[in-house]
């Protein structure tokens, strides 16, 4: 885990910086904005770009920015995505997330997802409550990798904490902590696993983009295995493959004992390393008065490329 504390010197040049994004580049729009990402975000201060170019290099499982600017008068928290969507509150904090996104990854979004968005909103919404979906909150968001049904899935998932009142934390379990009997980790190596859509991707009438993979729930260098599970959608392939099953059963006691809580204050971003941590969050009590809890979340792929081809497009919206 590594944290970066901004200094006020810092913040001021983020602030400048994201005052020229919304002078400069119009209305604003992240899916047009994101070209241009890269580019501007070499103007963020050189602490941070170091910062993010060790975290790449060393594969930081866990890495947090902390004081990172939010504006003096933001909005009430919106009551879900969709009312954030229609209202467009907290672009100034979308601006900063997209470029310290952009020093470490690529954004892109899915096109069933928050309506094919590629920042979102991750904040509590009535009738969601025991959902396994952002929109969550007196059920836990129980651990998951990031869309771990998709081959094109995150390598990071950054989230920007705007508010967090009461303090809730969310859940990391990191692969290095993980220890694992042989005899498991064998199993779990093994192509025996069905991973499938989380309720965040099937919309309406059931359907689920992209294909439903039968993959291994461990991989990677043997020295720092690679994960790739979701406890709600993540089974044995074949109906009758207990030894699988049972293996998802152990492995789920293991990464309980080694679970972490983070507990995120306004102003801190984290960016956790999909292939290296299963995240989630602890149940808690909406209010729905404009106070609770609230996140802007981006997905980031270290190449463009692989959505590219996913998408059959330069679309970074896979459909
Ligand atoms: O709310 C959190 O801390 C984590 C949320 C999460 O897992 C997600 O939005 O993908
Ligand atoms: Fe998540």
């Amino acid at each position: 885990m590594k944290r970066l504390v901004i200094e006020p010197n810092e913040r001021r040049q983020i602030e400048w910086l994201v005052d020229d994004v919304l002078n400069e580049y119009g209305p604003w729009d992240p899916v047009q904005f994101v070209t241009h990402a890269k580019t501007v975000a070499e103007s963020l201060p050189i602490r941070v770009r170091q910062f993010f170019r060790q975290v790449q290099s060393d594969e930081t499982d866990v890495a947090v920015l902390s004081g990172l600017p939010l504006s003096q008068d933001l909005a009430p928290t919106p009551t879900g995505w969709d009312m954030a969507q229609k209202t467009g509150v907290g672009c100034r904090e979308e601006v900063v997330l997209m470029l310290s996104s952009a020093a470490l990854g690529e954004p892109f979004g899915w096109g069933d997802q928050q309506n094919g968005h590629i920042m979102h909103d991750v904040c509590p919404a009535p009738g969601k409550e025991l959902s396994e979906t952002s929109g969550s909150s007196t059920a836990a968001l129980s651990l998951h990798t990031e869309d771990a049904f998709h081959q094109c899935r995150c390598d990071y998932v950054a989230l920007y904490c705007l508010r967090n009142p009461d303090r809730i934390g969310t859940t990391v379990v990191r692969a290095d902590r993980l220890d694992l009997p042989p005899q498991l980790s064998e199993i779990l190596s093994e192509k025996r696993f069905h991973h499938r859509p989380d309720q965040s991707h099937i919309g309406p009438q059931g359907h689920s983009s992209g294909a439903v993979d039968v993959d291994a729930i461990l991989f990677g260098p043997p020295e720092s295995r690679y994960l790739r599970i979701d406890f709600d959608d993540t089974c044995a392939a074949e109906e009758g493959d207990r030894a699988a099953q049972e293996a998802i059963a152990e492995l789920y006691k293991h990464v309980c004992d080694a679970m972490e809580k983070v507990v995120l204050e306004p102003g801190d971003a984290i960016f956790l390393d999909n292939y290296r941590v299963a995240h989630g969050r602890e149940p808690f009590s909406p209010r729905y008065d404009g106070t609770d809890r609230w996140l802007k979340r981006a997905n980031l792929i270290r190449d463009i490329r692989r959505v590219f081809m996913a998408t059959e497009s330069r679309s970074r919206v896979i459909a």
